[in-house]
């Protein structure tokens, strides 16, 4: 057991940051998306493992694992964000410190997206605040584990 790694979660589709949707989402990558999380950790000395699946069952399992031998959990979960009851009851299970991320600002989006299920089982919100939001929220994050700060 390592106190010192993150578990970086993607849903659904952000496997195609950068390829589609530049408008909504920016130009960056998800390997863009992995490296700024990984620095912004590695500056506290935090490791950060990275899934991305269009899949919901492995986000769970992944999810699950972390249990293990991570200290928290950063996510962004995608549409799923605005639908899942079982992402949001495997968050609650594994019972570590969770940062909730998203690209764009769902709260000036279309009125479905201003629901989240995950919202309340996360320590950290970051929102709209593009592909840096991911550092904001790993560091934010680290944070809570390290006793520095909540939210
Ligand atoms: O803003 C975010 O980060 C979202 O979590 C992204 C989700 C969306 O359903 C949420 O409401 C907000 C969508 C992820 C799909 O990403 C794409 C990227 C490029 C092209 C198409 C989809």
């Amino acid at each position: 057991m390592t106190d010192r790694r993150i578990l970086l979660v993607n849903g659904p589709n952000l496997n195609l940051l950068g390829i589609r949707e530049p408008e909504v989402y920016g130009t960056e990558t998800l390997a863009d998306v992995e490296r700024v999380t990984a620095d912004a950790a590695a500056e506290r000395g935090f490791e950060v493992r990275a899934v991305q699946s269009n899949h919901e069952g492995v986000l769970i399992d992944a999810i699950h694992a972390a249990r293990e031998d991570c200290a928290g959990i950063v996510i962004n979960p995608g549409g799923l964000t605005h639908t899942s009851v079982v992402l949001r009851d495997a968050l609650a299970g594994v019972a570590l410190p969770v940062a909730e991320v998203h690209i764009s600002d769902v709260s000036q989006r279309e009125p479905f997206r201003h629901v989240s299920y995950v919202a309340d089982v996360a320590a950290v919100h970051v929102v709209g605040e593009g592909v840096p939001g991911y550092a904001a929220a790993v560091r934010r994050l680290i944070d809570v584990i390290t006793g520095h700060a909540e939210g």
